[in-house]
């Protein structure tokens, strides 16, 4: 092996991506070898609009953003996977031909390369992965798809694998549910793979049909974190699941409805009285959720600043009464947002029970509003809040490197 002060420079010119770069940087650092190296990188994303519609078969409108997930990796030949987290300032180890989960971090990894020798036949003789990201663990959005979307990438490209890309985000979420074992939708995984600067996308969940959204220029994005993650999330994310299965089973049961969100409002009061009240709020919110992201695309399109503050009032208002998946802090942290005299429009964004909130603000208000949030935030309760400006960024990919 060769001292670290052998090691030639590694090219980082072809790499236009800041954000990416500045992660590759470090990450770099820790490649012990030369030899053929590879990079991927993936981003996070915030959902403007579409909350709990993608596993209802539904509507959902997120953008990539400009916090990625960054993984230099090289074939080696000692029978491991082994990955480093600069975050984490860890590292872990498994047998290539014997992985299973470990009930940490290195999962998300380890999931997608698991179902990948699987299910293309790889002959895996042994990795060395580094990761470094700029995703807030945790914070809703979306740190575990990034890496389930980079490691993805990163593996077809050191494997020539030509993966069509709604096949990549189909195996991000497969490796979360069975490896990970988390049961979430497709949402973030489609977002990884398919963004674009200055867009969002408008996602048919049922279909993967990615439509493309021309966000206004003179609009801001800031994600403001609660500063909590209460640890119901993942136990009532399920909860949430199933009464949706349930309130479908009513539904189809009356109407031969296939998902929710083929449902509507007037079947639903048909058959309020046989369906339980939880059940009835939970189907509401879904099928007016689902409504609700087809009017963002247009009043987007017509850069309809009253009626989009209007569309994220009702959808945060549907997600704390009806869906009941907000806390004390995001509803603080929200009407704060809302109380800004130059808000456009603010709501939580992923799952729930705490992460952050999005909101938008015209360009040159960002200071502004970050700074009377902070304020009022750390008033209210004691919370220092983190406030991010986030561009709407392309979706992931992976090179060669050396
Ligand atoms: C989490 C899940 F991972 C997504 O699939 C989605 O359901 C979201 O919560 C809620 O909209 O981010």
């Amino acid at each position: 092996m060769k001292k670290p002060a052998d090691k030639k420079e590694i090219p980082l010119e072809n790499i236009s991506d800041i954000e990416t770069k500045k992660l590759a940087e470090k990450a770099l650092k820790e490649i012990k070898e030369e030899g053929e190296i590879f990079i991927s990188s993936a981003p996070g994303r915030v959902n403007l609009i579409g909350e709990h519609t993608d596993y209802n078969l539904g509507l959902v409108m997120p953008m990539a953003i400009n916090l990625r997930t960054v993984i230099v990796g090289r074939k080696t030949k000692n029978g491991k996977i082994k990955i480093i987290s600069i975050n984490k300032n860890e590292e872990k180890e498994v047998d290539s031909d014997k992985i299973t989960p470990q009930k940490n971090w290195a999962d998300y990894f380890l999931g997608p390369i698991y179902l990948m020798q699987k299910r293309y036949k790889l002959k895996i003789e042994g990795l060395e992965m580094i990761v470094n990201s700029s995703i807030p663990m945790g914070g809703g959005l979306s740190s575990s798809a990034s890496c389930e979307i980079s490691t993805i990438k990163l593996i077809s490209a050191m494997f020539n694998l030509k993966i069509p890309p709604k096949e990549v985000a189909v195996l991000g979420r497969k490796a979360e549910n069975e490896f990970v074992g988390v049961p979430c939708g497709i949402m973030d995984q489609m977002a990884s793979v398919f963004g674009k600067e200055n867009k969002s996308m408008l996602v048919n969940c049922k279909n993967l049909k990615v439509e493309y959204i021309d966000l206004p220029e003179n609009w801001s994005f800031l994600v403001c974190d609660s500063g909590v993650k209460h640890s119901l999330g993942s136990s009532e994310y399920s909860k949430r699941k199933a009464e949706c299965e349930e309130a479908l089973r009513i539904l189809r049961k009356n109407f031969g409805v296939e998902s929710l969100s083929s449902a509507n409002i007037k079947m639903l009061e048909k058959i309020k009285d046989i369906m339980p009240e939880k059940i009835f709020k939970r189907a509401k919110f879904v099928i007016e959720e689902n409504q609700r992201v087809k009017e963002a695309k247009k009043y987007i399109k017509e850069k309809n600043k009253e009626k989009i503050f209007k569309l994220f009032l009702e959808s945060q208002l549907g997600l704390k009464n009806l869906y009941e998946v907000s806390c004390r802090e995001i509803d603080i942290l929200i009407e704060i947002a809302w109380s800004f005299k130059n808000i456009i429009g603010a709501r939580m964004t992923g799952g729930g029970f705490g992460g952050n909130i999005i909101a938008i603000v015209e360009k040159g208000k960002e200071k502004e509003f970050s700074d009377y949030i902070k304020e009022e935030y750390r008033t209210k309760t004691g919370i220092e809040t983190s406030v991010r400006v986030v561009k709407p960024s392309s979706g992931a990919w992976a090179i060669k490197l050396t």
